[in-house]
């Protein structure tokens, strides 16, 4: 049987592309990429934004080179290589991983996306957990979430099927959205202030991505503006947040055109993406696991983390 995601578009279209063409020359630093990857794009975003020199790749991950997973054994986009003395390259990935390391690795590039202070960057780390652990996770079971044609419970809300337990997920995913929303900063517009940092760059990808619920789940369900009668408030800062990031130079120019990502959301829509939710399916996570050569049982891993549900999106395994 086909594997749907391994037929993805192979290239970046729109602003993307133009992007992904003027990073083609060789550079120390290799970003092996996914023009339609959220992951990817955070880390796309750091490089831009900090003018790091960088040779773009395009990766379909799905294929699973050999010389790939040489790199990085996961499998996975983004993954980057950055020289040693000797001129080996070495490997890293973990969108997360990267970004705190590119922080490091190139000090006098600016804008720095932690903060200096301490406590500050260790509050920034607390959000941008809260983005991996929680609102990404909440975003694909919604965005996943398929109607049980055995259930009796009626589509009280007209929103393509599943109804009530649609409005649910829809429901839990505003919710982190809000709970997020709640720590920006008053004024901003970003996390911090006035300038970004890492825990708006972590988010941003799935923020611009916003629109696959309007088109595939019968709404978002954030209230219009005046709407929002005692959350008009948290929802007003939260667009804010949104036209903040989304008129950053680097996210525009890091977007591919819609119509390319469609096809790829309608398979997690319609739960027929290569990588989905382990109780629907739990034989994708078993042969990744028996790929990457780790047996454990699968009840173990369940009872060691929650978040082991969204491998693949998750990065503290
Ligand atoms: N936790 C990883 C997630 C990366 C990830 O899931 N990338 C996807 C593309 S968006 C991928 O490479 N998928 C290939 C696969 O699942 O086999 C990170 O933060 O970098």
């Amino acid at each position: 049987m086909p594997v749907p995601d391994a037929d993805i578009h192979p290239e970046a279209t729109g602003p993307a592309k133009a992007l992904v063409a003027s990073h083609q020359a060789e550079q120390p630093l290799k970003f092996y990429a996914g023009w339609f990857c959220p992951f990817v794009q955070r880390v796309w975003l750091a490089l831009e934004e900090k003018q790091i020199p960088y040779q773009y790749i395009e990766v379909n991950p799905y294929h699973k080179e050999p010389s790939f997973l040489a790199l990085n054994p996961r499998g996975l986009v983004p993954t980057i290589t950055s020289p040693d003395e000797s001129g080996s390259a070495r490997p890293l990935y973990e969108s997360t991983v990267i970004l705190e390391y590119l922080e490091e690795a190139y000090p006098t590039h600016t804008p720095a996306l932690l903060p200096k202070d301490a406590y500050l960057r260790a509050r920034a780390r607390i959000w941008i957990d809260y983005v991996t652990s929680r609102i990404i996770p909440a975003f694909h079971r919604f965005l996943q979430h398929q109607p049980n044609p055995a259930s009796s419970t009626p589509d009280t809300n007209q929103t393509g099927g599943g109804g009530d337990e649609l409005q649910t997920l829809r429901a839990e995913f505003l919710a982190t959205l809000k709970e997020f929303t709640r720590e920006l900063h008053p004024q901003g517009p970003y996390f911090l202030g006035e300038e970004l940092s890492l825990v708006d760059v972590v988010l941003a990808p799935w923020a611009v991505r916003l629109w696959v619920f309007d088109e595939l789940k019968g709404g978002l369900g954030i209230p219009a503006p005046g709407q929002g009668a005692e959350e008009e408030a948290v929802w007003a800062r939260w667009r804010r947040w949104v036209a903040a990031v989304e008129g950053r130079r680097s996210v525009r120019e890091t977007r591919s055109e819609r119509e390319w990502y469609l096809p790829i959301y309608q398979r997690y829509a319609e739960d027929k993406a290569q990588m989905t939710v382990l109780p629907t399916r739990p034989t994708v996570i078993r042969n990744r696991l028996a790929f990457f050569g780790e047996m454990i049982p699968i009840m173990l891993l369940k009872s060691m983390n929650k978040h082991w549900l969204f491998y693949g999106y998750e990065s503290d395994w």
